[in-house]
């Protein structure tokens, strides 16, 4: 059977991955970017350039996957009368980051048009689509998942979080981004602290930092029972020991000149939580302590 014919608004980094993608595996692929120097490579491998977003999307028989920088850069290149007439009866794929408000938002404006929407949540980076290593989140209703959903496959691997709502998807990925950015705020600071102590950034990730947050990185799956159970115990690591340590971080970090910014908000939850009564619990109890 022939691959299905794709269509792919957005050719930024990200976009440009996506048609990538569905090009390596055979499917007829139309693109269109505001900036059209950037199909020149995909054309080059076989992508079709269309000269406007609703003749990229009449190419498709089915599926419009958009992927651009924002909301608003969607909803000024969908949303207008051609556009939108252009969408009827397809599948569109929004795999712009936002909100979930915002993927409500996107979802109710085109069902009037009797467009099938599904937003999604990309957990990887450019390099990585098309490879194992690449999840996606979708949210949409089933029916419309399943017609697509091997079509998406070629992205990476899909993660289809079913539910009423289609701005699931987009609260996961936002929840995901929030720890990674939690991991690499940390990161940051530890590797500024070792480079004070003159030893190189690249032997301290190497030797020391990625062996402990791969240890510590085992605990996390602990939080989350914790947080469903509503109990916290400290496995040896009370949250009293913790406030009484984590000022000697933030003089350490005065002291090499380096910012300790990164430290007070995670230190002002585990104090308030102390105050609380939370002295004997762990990490876990902040999780509560964050909805209070
Ligand atoms: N790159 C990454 O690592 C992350 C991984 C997870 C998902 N994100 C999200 O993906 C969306 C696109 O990201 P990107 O990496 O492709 O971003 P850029 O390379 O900056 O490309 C932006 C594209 O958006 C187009 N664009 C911007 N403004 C408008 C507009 N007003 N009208 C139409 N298109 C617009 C831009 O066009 P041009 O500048 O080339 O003409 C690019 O195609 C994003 O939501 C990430 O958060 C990526």
């Amino acid at each position: 059977m022939a691959a299905s014919t794709v269509s792919v608004l957005g050719l930024g980094e990200m976009g440009a991955a996506l048609a990538s993608a569905f090009v390596s595996n055979s499917h007829p692929t139309t693109v269109w970017n505001r900036t059209v120097s950037k199909a020149t490579d995909l054309v080059q491998r076989g992508a079709i350039l269309a000269s406007s977003p609703a003749e990229c999307i009449r190419a498709s028989s089915e599926l419009v996957v958009v992927c651009l920088v924002n909301h608003d850069a969607v909803k000024e290149t969908l949303l207008s009368e051609a556009t939108l007439a252009a969408l009827e009866g397809k599948t569109l794929v929004n795999l712009t980051n936002g909100t979930p408000a915002q993927a409500r938002e996107m979802a109710s404006l085109v069902a009037a048009h009797r467009v099938e929407y599904i937003h999604g949540g990309i957990m990887a980076v450019p390099s990585m689509i098309g490879t194992p290593a690449a999840f996606i989140l979708y949210s949409s209703s089933s029916s419309t998942f399943e017609s697509v959903e091997s079509t998406l496959g070629v992205l990476g691997r899909v993660n289809f979080v079913s539910g009423e709502d289609v701005g699931r998807a987009s609260l996961l990925d936002m929840a995901l981004l929030s720890g990674m950015y939690g991991m690499f705020s940390g990161a940051v600071h530890a590797i500024a602290l070792a480079k004070s102590s003159g030893m190189p950034g690249s032997e301290f990730a190497r030797d020391l930092l990625v062996p402990w947050l791969s240890a510590m990185a085992q605990s996390v799956g602990r939080l989350g029972q914790e947080a469903d159970e509503g109990r916290y115990p400290s496995g040896g690591s009370g949250l009293g020991m913790q406030v009484a340590a984590m000022p000697n971080l933030v003089a350490a970090s005065r002291e090499a000149g380096v910012w300790e910014g990164m430290l007070l908000p995670i230190m002002g939850l585990m104090e308030r939580r102390v105050a609380a009564g939370g002295v004997h619990e762990g990490l876990g109890a902040l999780v509560e302590e964050m909805c209070r």
